[in-house]
């Protein structure tokens, strides 16, 4: 197939261009790059050390043997540039990681807010609008995420994107099936909620084929394709703004710093090993809807597990110590949390758990790359509002937070 990975040079995208290039795909990255303009705008760095796009490319053709061809395009700001890419090229797939993904970035200042709602909002509906202009005629796969069902402890367990209600008519009880309401608990996950209902309209209006990924959190950094060359390595963030918190965990573990659980880490959220995410994105590829048929929705995910469970195993594993600090977020204090995800078992996925071997090849990356780490970034001080904000301190060694008692 010829593919279109959108956001193809980000931590998940990254991979998944190896991955599918690897299988004799045909694979263009389109990518503004304005991930690696954040880092810039936050003095951060990927704590491993990643080189530049074309650079990345040039290695894989001397690895692999295959093409990767890259193309510098703004999704949300180029329409007109994207049209006239799908016409050129006629992809026979379209893969859509190109978002603005981090909750706390997405809520630092109302700035932040409005860029993450423009550049998402108008990126997803800048390609639906391209895809029907152009005629093309190729399957989206989209990233979305867990985080568009909210964290209510509802004790049933949520279904892959659709929930069969019965409404009372004047005619007697009626069957129908909505999509699972949406929570969303940050503006960056409303913007994932709000992708839903533009997939909806343009599937049913204009029979594009889509398929949505509501994805949980993904940890880890290697793939098979990524431990090929060390410069084929994956971004990893371990900032307070992008770093997501099994991989800082593991990186705090590395580097002797607290671990950072936010309140009493009663919050539980869904996982994913980034080898699984990249083999789900094949299997969606290959399990196409029709034309006419509704979104697909499939919850990709492995397990679940609460945030304080996960900081204790870390530190049983590695004999670091754990900071209960102030939540900068508003969130429930606890949640539980069920998923389905039998789609993609019946599709064949066969899911990499939370091995010990895992968890301690993170830990390892993170030690060689240990001297790249700015302490003072460890810290999450985005905060969702000014008087939670006003309990988050910023400390270097993470010693002196406030503790939630
Ligand atoms: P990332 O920030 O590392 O990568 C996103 C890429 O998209 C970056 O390379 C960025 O430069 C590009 N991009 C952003 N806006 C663009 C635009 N307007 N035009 C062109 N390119 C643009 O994020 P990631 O962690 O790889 O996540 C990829 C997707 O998966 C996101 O949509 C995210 O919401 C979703 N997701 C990620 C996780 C996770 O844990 N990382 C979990 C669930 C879902
Ligand atoms: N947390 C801590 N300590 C930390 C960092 C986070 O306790 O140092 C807590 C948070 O308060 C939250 C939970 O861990 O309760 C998850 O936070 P996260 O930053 O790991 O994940 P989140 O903000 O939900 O976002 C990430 C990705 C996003 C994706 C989402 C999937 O950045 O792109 O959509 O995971 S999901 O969470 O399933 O919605």
């Amino acid at each position: 197939m010829r593919i279109a990975i959108l956001g193809g040079d980000g931590f998940v995208g990254w991979p998944t261009c190896l991955h599918l290039s690897a299988q004799g795909h045909e694979v263009h990255i389109v990518d503004n790059l304005s991930r690696r303009w954040i880092d810039t705008e936050l003095g951060v760095q990927s704590l491993t050390p990643m080189d530049s796009i074309q650079e990345r490319c040039r290695i894989w053709k001397e690895v692999s043997g295959e093409v990767l061809h890259f193309h510098l395009l703004d999704l949300a700001k180029e329409y007109e540039r994207l049209k006239a890419w799908l016409v050129d090229h006629q992809p026979d797939a379209v893969i859509h990681f190109a978002e603005q993904r981090a909750a706390p970035y997405s809520m630092k200042t109302d700035r932040h807010k409005v860029y993450t709602v423009n550049n998402n909002v108008s990126a997803t509906h800048n390609l639906l609008a391209a895809m029907v202009e152009s005629g093309i005629d190729a399957h989206l796969v989209h990233l979305g995420t867990m985080g568009v069902y909210g964290y209510s402890s509802v004790g049933a367990p949520i279904p892959e994107g659709y929930l069969d209600i019965e409404i009372d008519t004047p005619t007697g009880k009626k069957a129908q099936e909505v999509l699972y309401p949406t929570k969303p608990g940050s503006v960056y996950h409303m913007t994932k909620s709000l992708d839903q209902i533009l997939f909806q309209f343009y599937a049913q209006n204009d029979g594009l084929r889509i398929t949505d990924l509501h994805q949980g959190i993904v940890w880890g950094t290697h793939t098979d394709q990524t431990r090929r060359h060390d410069q084929l390595i994956n971004r990893f963030d371990y900032d307070g703004d992008y770093g997501t918190v099994l991989n800082r965990f593991l990186i705090q573990a590395a580097i002797d710093y607290p671990l950072t659980v936010h309140g009493t880490g009663g919050q539980t959220r869904a996982f994913i090993h980034i080898q699984d995410s990249v083999r789900c994105i094949e299997l969606a590829l290959n399990d196409a809807p029709e034309a006419g048929e509704r979104v697909k929705i499939f919850n990709q995910m492995t397990e679940t597990h609460r945030v304080r469970d996960l900081a204790e195993l870390v530190a049983k594993l590695t004999d670091a110590e754990v900071a209960y600090l102030p939540n900068p977020r508003k969130e429930a204090p606890e949640n539980d949390l069920i998923v389905k995800n039998d789609q993609f078992l019946a599709l064949g996925l066969d899911p990499t758990t939370l091995a010990e071997g895992l968890l301690a090849e993170v830990v390892d990356v993170a030690k060689k790359y240990a001297h790249r780490i700015d302490r003072s970034r460890v810290p999450a001080v985005s905060a969702w509002t000014k008087d939670l904000g006003s309990r988050v301190e910023r400390d270097p060694e993470g010693k002196s937070l406030k503790s939630v008692s």
